[in-house]
């Protein structure tokens, strides 16, 4: 009948609204996902950087979290050295080699925010002449 199924369509959008307003748990928002990067996604610098840092949506656990980085043909480029970087808790910067040359670069992300749940993620970045 119609009008049953009138309100059945009905309390399906009081469920919708009532997630919207906030009114079941969303821990999802509280996982750390990648807000900045330096060099930034998908970017091309010139001349290679020293380190490769990120700052996250979320507060980190620095010993549980870490950036690899690796060049065009997979070899590993980065310090080994992941550690928060600031105060903030959020940033998260690990060093590069001082030899890398210009080519592309991928840089890969764990992040353990300090709800415990673990990101991951990964971006390019190319260094020009
Ligand atoms: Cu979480």
């Amino acid at each position: 009948m119609v009008t049953s199924r009138l309100t059945r369509r009905e309390s399906g959008f009081a469920a919708l609204a009532a997630i919207l307003a906030g009114g079941v748990p969303r821990p999802a928002w509280a996982h750390a996902h990648l807000a900045a990067a330096s060099p930034a996604v998908d970017s091309t610098v010139r001349g290679a950087p020293r380190e490769v840092s990120i700052t996250f949506t979320e507060k980190l656990e620095g010993k549980l979290s870490s950036i690899a980085v690796k060049d065009s043909a997979g070899r590993p480029v980065d310090a080994g050295n992941s550690a928060l970087a600031d105060a903030s808790g959020k940033k998260l910067a690990v060093g590069l080699r001082s030899d890398i040359g210009t080519g592309k670069y991928t840089v890969s992300w764990v992040a353990v925010s300090v709800d415990t749940h673990r990101t991951t993620g990964s971006f390019g970045f190319t260094v020009s002449g």
